[in-house]
């Protein structure tokens, strides 16, 4: 399907001028007496009170910090708190209208937030919700040991929750928000509409993207906001997620039902400082923050700057911005002007700023001076504010004083098998459909579909009937393989989505999506901008929303760019939630081949590094769909690479092909594509086909026979098999194209000598390929291994083959030399 918009060369090469309107700042004007018609008196000392209780809160845990104790309590606590005193008004104006359907995503300094929009909530909630929000939660584990001296109302046991709930999970308490696995930074409460806060400067940037996305893909009620730094501002992640966020296509491409602009505020806490270092005047160039906004649509992103030393200013923005997103005009872009009396952490000298700076803005304190405008007003008296002072601190002490006791605030006992950590790091669940109560949207009925009808007049075996093997061209090779698990889960769960450079009419990477563009609408399918972080972010906020997503890097060299998603994020957040949420998440890369070093590697031993995502590597098309179907039915983050070598290859060694329905090929099983009695050969990838032309010639030249077995997965692995092979040949070679410093198959070889030392007659050997950049196609069997650099291995370290020359020097005295050289 061409594009909709044709590129007229008389419209482009026009002269003109681009506009940008004026962009408002700090433009609210209105006195509390001039919104008393908009806020009963009530509501206005409900935002006080939500003010002060942060307030106390951060200056409990500053005191914790500083002092090792509060109120003549002892406790220390070990870990980060990165306070947000001075900030108070921008967390509860920004979540004052805020329902639990409206997610708020954030950073390291999101505790305010996290209060702000549980207290919010709570005000909110009726009675029952909120007890069966406690109860649930987790089995009811934080309810239990707030509800032991509650005598007042359920709101009041709800805040007392909310306040216990969040500190015990800053203390890293088995009954915190988030099993004490998250502390913090990450700290979050979903049935209050509180998701992740992330360490990671920007990490929120494109995660809230993705979560935004998964509201409008499956009509689903509220709106994100991400509150993040001004100082990530500068981040990738920040950026690539403003670009992806305003897309032309949401309004200008999508089917009606799902036009429109995200539901999303990208609300940046305009607190002037990163760390130490200064945005305005030092480290960025745009002097007023909102002015960002102005280059990413022609709307401009409604970019405003606030003021969040006025919670009414910032509710009265929230407000309007909230209708912006209705009607399907966000995203959105604020620049909340706020300050943090607090050092960047407790231990933060603060030599990096003014004394009198400082001094300035504590003067204008939005708490007190928020208070003396309700009592100006009428709203309350002097002693209001004393009282709601007492209140505070009472309730922050309480819940203190239990956080802080091991005895009624354990850790979890990491200890033990099955511990919390070992059930948590993966979910292990199979979900077929996500959503259950929707069909899923397509635009043609699957039989219909033209790639399929290609497909069934395929061989789905490399043989005829004979057993003479077929041209590849009239086979079903891996990438159709591919394509039969992906359109299939397609025509089942209505949350899957599928996105990535060229992933649509171009038909996806190496033609794996060819026939996809004409099953599925847009927002099912789509081109993303050239924004590897992005893609993999925003999946890691759909995923965290409830859907499923299928993202696609094309080269796996491109990770490089995603690194942050990858590593930090999309492997994170299962375990740090304590298990409570889940990353059903696919992400395709291939191993290149032909261009060069950027284009060329095999980084399956960074993502198995990383503790939290499966990593698959299938080398046959029966592999390739079967672990796919595993990888789309389950709830984990798997990383699923392919080889761009063998992207044709038809199915050899199962008998009969690929069969065409679904069927699952376990994460984590080893298969053996080729038994054998003398020597073991295990592969990873593509280089099975390597790894079997070699065994043919020390078959027949050299009366080695070998067993070849396919990893398949490299996390999770079960070594039964390998064992059990290794016990039947004592040899094991151990081949993959990843090169072969820290190489997974060095962990591998590793794990065999340990598990099976009494068996083996010779060390496993590792070959791996040269610990260079990828050459050119044209030389790169210098690089790769290659049949004779099999044979080389065996004769050199494994047996001995008689009459046999090595193709090239690999004696021990040659590797010492390369790792002399680190090469
Ligand atoms: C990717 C990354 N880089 C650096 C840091 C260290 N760091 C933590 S907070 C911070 C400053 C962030 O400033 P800003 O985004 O304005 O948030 P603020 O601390 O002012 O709330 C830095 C540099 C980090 N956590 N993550
Ligand atoms: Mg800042």
């Amino acid at each position: 399907m061409p594009k909709a918009v044709m590129i007229v060369p008389q419209e482009c090469r026009r002269s003109g001028f681009v506009d940008f309107k004026p962009i408002p700042v700090n433009q609210y004007n209105k006195s509390v007496k001039d919104e008393l018609k908009r806020f009963s008196k009530e509501d206005l000392l409900r935002i006080l009170r939500d003010m002060q209780i942060i307030r106390s809160f951060e200056s409990m845990l500053n005191e914790v910090k500083l002092r090792r104790q509060f109120r003549g309590i002892e406790y220390d606590h070990r870990g980060p708190a990165h306070l947000s005193i001075g900030q108070e008004a921008s967390a509860v104006g920004m979540a004052y209208h805020l329902t639990i359907a409206d997610h708020i995503y954030g950073s390291h300094r999101s505790h305010g937030e996290i209060l702000a929009k549980g207290l919010s909530a709570i005000h909110k909630l009726e009675d029952g919700v909120l007890q069966n929000i406690m109860q649930n939660y987790l089995g009811g584990t934080c309810l239990r040991v707030v509800e032991k001296d509650a005598l007042g109302t359920v709101k009041e046991l709800a805040i007392d929750y909310l306040i216990y709930g969040a500190l015990a999970e800053i203390f890293g308490r088995d009954a915190g928000f988030n099993r004490g696995m998250g502390g913090s930074m990450h700290a979050f409460f979903p049935p209050f509409g509180i998701y992740p806060n992330n360490a990671i400067v920007g990490g929120s940037g494109d995660i809230s993207v993705g979560a935004a996305l998964f509201k409008q893909v499956n009509h689903k009620p509220g709106l994100v906001i991400a509150n993040i730094g001004d100082a990530s501002l500068a981040c990738g992640p920040v950026w690539e997620g403003l670009c992806f966020a305003t897309m032309d296509q949401f309004k200008e491409l999508w089917d009606k039902e799902h036009r429109g602009g995200l539901p999303l505020i990208v609300n940046f806490v305009n607190n002037f400082y990163g760390m130490g270092g200064q945005p305005v005047g030092e480290t960025m160039g745009f002097k007023i923050l909102a002015r960002l906004g102005a280059g990413m649509n022609p709307s401009q992103m409604h970019a405003e700057r606030i003021d969040g030393y006025n919670p009414l200013a910032v509710i009265d923005a929230i407000e309007r911005k909230m209708e912006i997103l209705k009607r399907g005009d966000g995203p959105v872009l604020l620049d909340t002007v706020t300050y943090r009396f607090s050092g960047h952490s407790p231990s933060d000298a603060g030599s990096y700023r003014e004394k009198a700076e400082v001094e300035a803005w504590q003067k204008e304190d939005s708490l007190p001076a928020f208070g003396q405008s309700l009592v100006q007003a009428g709203v309350c008296g002097a002693d209001e504010l004393t009282r709601c002072k007492e209140y505070a601190e009472n309730l922050i002490f309480k819940a203190f004083k239990k956080a802080a006791d091991c005895n009624i605030s354990p850790r979890a006992n990491l200890f033990t098998a099955g511990c919390l950590l070992e059930k948590t790091m993966y979910s292990n669940q199979k979900i077929e459909v996500l959503d259950a109560s929707r069909k899923p949207e397509v635009l043609i009925p699957k039989e219909e579909n033209p790639r399929l009808k290609q497909l069934a007049q395929r061989s789905r075996s490399a043989f005829d009937v004979q057993g003479a093997r077929l041209p590849k061209s009239k086979c079903v090779g891996i990438r159709d393989a591919l394509f039969e698990a992906v359109i299939d889960r397609f025509y089942a769960d209505p949350t899957l989505v599928a996105y990535g450079e060229e992933n649509r009419d171009w038909g996806g990477a190496f033609a794996v999506y060819r026939g996809l563009t004409e099953a599925l609408p847009y927002h099912r399918l789509f081109n993303s901008p050239i924004s590897e972080g992005a893609i993999v972010g925003t999946s890691v906020g759909y995923a965290l929303e409830g859907g499923r997503a299928l993202v696609e890097l094309m080269y796996c060299d491109f990770m490089g760019r995603a690194g942050d998603e990858i590593f930090n994020q999309l492997s994170k957040w299962q375990s740090m939630s304590g298990g409570v949420l889940k990353m059903p998440v696919v992400l395709r890369v291939s191993v290149g081949s032909k261009y060069g070093a950027q284009h060329s590697q095999d980084w399956t031993s960074m993502c198995a590094h990383v503790p939290g995502l499966k990593v698959v590597f299938p080398a046959t098309p029966y592999d390739a769909k079967g672990l796919l179907y595993s990888a789309l039915l389950g709830a984990d983050p798997v990383v699923f690479f392919e080889s761009q070598r063998i992207y044709d290859q038809p199915e050899e060694f199962v008998p009969g092909g690929v069969p065409l329905g679904a069927y699952e090929v376990p994460i984590g099983e080893p298969d053996v594509k080729k038994p054998g009695r003398d020597l073991t050969i295990l592969t990873i990838g593509a280089t099975l086909y390597r790894a079997l032309e070699a065994a043919r010639t020390l078959e027949q030249q050299y009366q080695i026979s070998c067993e070849v077995i396919d990893a398949r997965s490299l996390v999770p692995f079960n070594y039964e098999k390998v064992i059990a092979s290794v016990k039947k040949t004592r040899r094991i070679l151990l081949a993959s194209d990843a090169c072969e410093r820290g190489s997974f198959l060095q962990t591998m070889a590793a794990k065999i000598s340990q598990f099976a030392f009494d068996e083996l007659d010779a060390p496993p050997v590792v070959l791996g390929a040269r610990n260079w950049i990828t050459p050119a196609d044209e030389v790169e069997d210098a690089f790769f291994p290659y049949p004779a650099d099999f044979l080389d291995a065996v004769h050199q370290y494994i047996v001995p083959l008689r009459g046999y020359t090595p193709a090239r020097v690999c004696d021990e005295d040659e590797l010492l030399r390369r790792n002399r050289e680190g090469i």
